[in-house]
């Protein structure tokens, strides 16, 4: 029997380019949460790749953008902190011409040893002369180790992009157990969840300024009963998020209860409650017991 290959693969990139959709996508399961609007992923969180090859852990990072408030800071070095002892680098771009935000990432791995791959997404959007194009500009920007044409959407490029990483990754040990998708707990998944009905429903501010707390999760008789706090920044937000007699938190735990028993595979009862936190994204007592720890450089 062969050896069987294992490595630690980061994904960064602007906002919205589609990291998150992607690794969903590769994972054949959806563990992160996706949305059309930027700044939809708040932490770094392994997805476990396995196949008769071995073991790819993959690293799905917050967009890196300028930040505004404490928790855009935590963010952008979680995704930056990414970079370090990983065996490949998956920089993902959207197909359009590079911006200043991807050519300050270009920059940043420059200084980098690691193995980029330049992962164009989205190309079910353009065309074969635009991508030629793309290929041109990227090839005068960065020197990259590959550069790969996906859609995380239709799925195209997927499998080349696991070929070309196996053909980087040695052999080594499994990392974590092989029917382990996740680094993170289930309550941490659950969160997720319903904070990506909230953000995906919500307009403007307020889907920055909301945070889930999972209060209560217990299991009885094959039913999960969970009990979660949508936690808002202003007051003045929580009526958005309650709606006109309860519509929109009924709809929000609708959805998000329908997600979680897809995940979970078991039936869910889901309690939610919204709290006022005031100015949360910038006082750091608070960004840490909602789970949002500074690292250190
Ligand atoms: N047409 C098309 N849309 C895509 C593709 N991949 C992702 N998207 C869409 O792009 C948007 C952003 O996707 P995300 O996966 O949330 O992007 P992200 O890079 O994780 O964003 P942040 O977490 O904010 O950094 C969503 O609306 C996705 O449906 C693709 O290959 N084709
Ligand atoms: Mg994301």
């Amino acid at each position: 029997m062969t050896e069987k290959k294992s490595g630690f693969v980061t994904v960064v990139g602007r906002p919205n380019v589609g990291k998150s959709t992607f690794l969903n996508k590769v994972m054949g399961q959806k563990i992160l949460i996706e949305s059309s609007r930027p700044q939809a992923t708040r932490n770094r969180i392994s997805c476990i790749y396995n196949d008769e090859r071995g073991q790819i852990v993959f690293l799905d990072t917050p967009g890196i953008h300028k930040p505004h408030h404490k928790l855009g800071q935590i963010l952008v070095n979680y995704a930056r902190n990414s970079l370090n002892d990983v065996d490949v680098i998956i920089f993902m771009v959207d197909p359009q011409e590079a911006g200043l935000g991807d050519k300050y990432i270009a920059e940043i791995l420059k200084d980098i040893d690691t193995p980029v791959f330049i992962c164009i997404n989205k190309i079910d959007l353009i065309n074969r002369s635009k991508l030629i194009l793309l290929l041109n500009e990227w090839h005068k920007i960065l020197d990259y180790t590959e550069i790969i044409p996906v859609s995380s959407k239709t799925g195209e490029g997927l499998e080349r992009v696991i070929d070309l990483i196996f053909s980087y990754l040695t052999v080594g040990p499994e990392y974590y157990p092989d029917d382990m998708i996740t680094d993170r707990p289930e309550i941490f998944i659950i969160a997720e969840i319903i904070r990506e009905k909230v953000f995906n429903k919500t307009k403007e501010e307020v889907p920055y300024a909301v945070a889930v707390d999972i209060r209560s999760f217990t299991e009885k008789k094959n039913m999960l009963y969970i009990a979660a706090d949508i936690i808002v920044e202003r007051n003045s937000q929580k009526g958005i998020i309650i709606g006109k007699h309860g519509s929109m938190l009924k709809k929000i735990g609708q959805e998000a209860r329908l997600d979680i028993e897809d995940f979970m595979g078991y039936k869910a009862y889901l309690d939610l409650h919204v709290r006022h936190k005031h100015d949360w994204r910038n006082k750091n007592n608070m960004l840490n017991s909602l789970g949002y720890e500074k690292e250190q450089k």
